[in-house]
């Protein structure tokens, strides 16, 4: 069996007292690697490492330029080697291998390209002032970044953390989840391969509470955390990164409402709102859960929907015809399939959907479902959304921000006005306006509520991942002649 070690101050290790776990692939439904355990010590082993290289070594001492030039060799290997991390990923979660192929994989080489350029072109403030003194800003790096990665797009969101983390000067501490160890044991070899210098990039591989992850939250000498995962997770992240007042980026949870006009470009919004909803199985934090449709147009818009989620195929991830495959775990879908299950108790109507062959969820949809319905209120993370009519804007846009949750909203209309109206009433950190997914990574991207605590994207990203710093100059006046 395959064997995924850490990656630790440049080597590929075991944990130190040799502990392994089993990764399963979700379609087969058996074990297929072997993954070394972290525990407290490979963490505090990692950020010893990472320490090191920050304190002594030539990483944070080296111009963007350099630097970049490595983070963009980084990105060449990432792509020259796109098959295998594609592979790594759905052997790992289930997710297609089309989607890894033509999305995940170039996105985490632009992920590098994007935040080694960004952080060379990036200009400071500089600060004329009425005294005679000018002040100007400096981006320093931050120290020790940890990184904890979730397993829903897991090459994808790693390189979204490590590559800003990197570019500014930081090193880095990552752990992947405990479900999807692979791509980012590629990733940590390739960035020896690419040149970083050891104890840049450590990958340390196990799981997340009384265990690695824990272990690093806690760790006093960690300068940042940047977290994505579940509402409560990061609850408790920032719980133990508040003892040594570590600064924490969290991404969490969503419950992505998607409103859709009566005026709408139907085939577009049928499009996309499938795209929002069943891509990756749902396991996606941005997923348009809850789909609000405006009465005149609702079952034109019901039957189309429903026709183009039956046709999405559904199975084995390797197949490059596939469009949804399994969850990422059994314990994953069984807790997916509790929630379908228990819908028609909670009032819905199940007009498509329920569960397939293995651990597959065929993409379901909901209608009725009761005010305070689990499938409506709570982050299911799979291919199940909660479908309502709406009369007005006001009771659309109400209905939209009736969640804890704020990541992301959609809506989808051909009236101008309508459009910045509606995207200035939704309560969410990101609105996607007759679209869904696109990204320009100068943008903020994070959420709010119970989505999450900050920003990271672009000059967003620079001000977490490092200490700005003000330099304030007198000018001396010149002498008199
Ligand atoms: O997430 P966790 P899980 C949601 C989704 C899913 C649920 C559970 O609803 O069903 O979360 O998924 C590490 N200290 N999302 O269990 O637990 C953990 O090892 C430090 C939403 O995978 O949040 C992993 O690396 N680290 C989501 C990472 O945190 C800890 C993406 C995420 O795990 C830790 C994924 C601790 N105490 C799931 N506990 C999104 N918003 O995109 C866990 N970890």
């Amino acid at each position: 069996m395959t064997f995924i070690p850490h990656v630790i101050d440049g080597e590929e290790v075991e944990s130190l007292d040799g502990a392994r776990f089993e990764s399963v692939d979700p379609w087969t439904r058996a074990p297929w690697a072997e993954v070394a355990l972290g525990d407290a010590r490979d963490a505090e082993r990692a950020v010893t490492a990472a320490r090191r290289a920050f304190d002594t070594g030539p990483w944070p001492r080296m111009g963007y330029a350099e630097r970049g030039k490595i983070l963009h060799r980084l990105a060449d290997l990432i792509e020259a080697r796109g098959g295998e991390l594609a592979l790594a990923d759905t052997t790992d979660m289930g997710k297609p291998i089309s989607d890894a192929t033509a999305m995940d994989v170039p996105r985490s080489a632009h992920n590098l390209r994007f935040f080694a350029d960004h952080a060379r072109m990036s200009v400071g403030d500089l600060l004329p002032m009425d005294t005679g003194h000018h002040a100007y800003t400096r981006f320093e790096p931050a120290g020790v970044v940890v990184a904890i990665a979730p397993w829903n797009f897991p090459l994808m969101l790693e390189t979204w953390k490590v590559a800003p983390a990197l570019a500014w000067g930081n090193c880095v501490v990552l752990k992947p989840a405990e479900d999807t160890p692979a791509s980012a044991h590629i990733l940590g070899r390739l960035a020896n391969e690419a040149g970083l210098p050891p104890g840049v990039l450590n990958v340390v591989q196990g799981y997340g509470p009384e265990s690695a992850g824990q272990a690093l939250t806690e760790d006093a000498r960690v300068d940042r955390i940047t977290f994505t995962g579940e509402s409560g997770t990061g609850r408790a992240v920032s719980r133990a990164a508040a003892a040594n007042l570590t600064p924490v980026s969290l991404e969490l949870g969503g419950k992505g409402a998607n409103l859709v006009f009566d005026d709408a470009d139907l085939e577009r919004a049928v499009r996309w709102s499938i795209q929002a909803v069943f891509s990756n199985a749902g396991q996606v934090c941005l997923a348009g859960s809850r789909l609000f449709v405006q009465r005149g147009i609702f079952d034109a818009f019901l039957d189309a929907f429903t026709a183009a989620a039956d046709a999405m195929v559904a199975g084995d991830p390797k197949d490059p015809s596939t469009k949804l495959g399994p969850l990422s775990s059994e314990a994953h879908f069984n807790k997916v399939r509790e929630y379908v299950e228990g819908a028609v108790g909670e009032g819905a109507t199940i007009v498509t959907g329920g569960v397939g062959d293995g651990w597959v969820i065929r993409p379901t949809i909901l209608t009725g479902a009761s005010a305070t319905a689990r499938v409506r209120c709570e982050e299911i993370f799979g291919p199940v959304v909660v479908v309502d009519a709406f009369d007005s804007e006001d009771e659309a846009v109400a209905a939209a921000n009736n969640t804890p949750y704020g990541l992301n909203a959609m809506l989808f209309t051909e009236n101008l006005s309508r459009a910045h109206r509606v995207a200035a009433a939704l309560r969410a950190g990101t609105v996607w306006t007759n679209c869904f997914f696109i990204r320009d990574l100068r943008a903020p991207f994070g959420g709010v509520g119970d989505s999450g605590v900050g920003r990271e994207g672009g000059n967003f990203s620079r001000e977490f991942f490092t200490e700005p710093k003000a330099v304030v100059m007198e000018i001396t006046p010149a002498p008199r002649a």
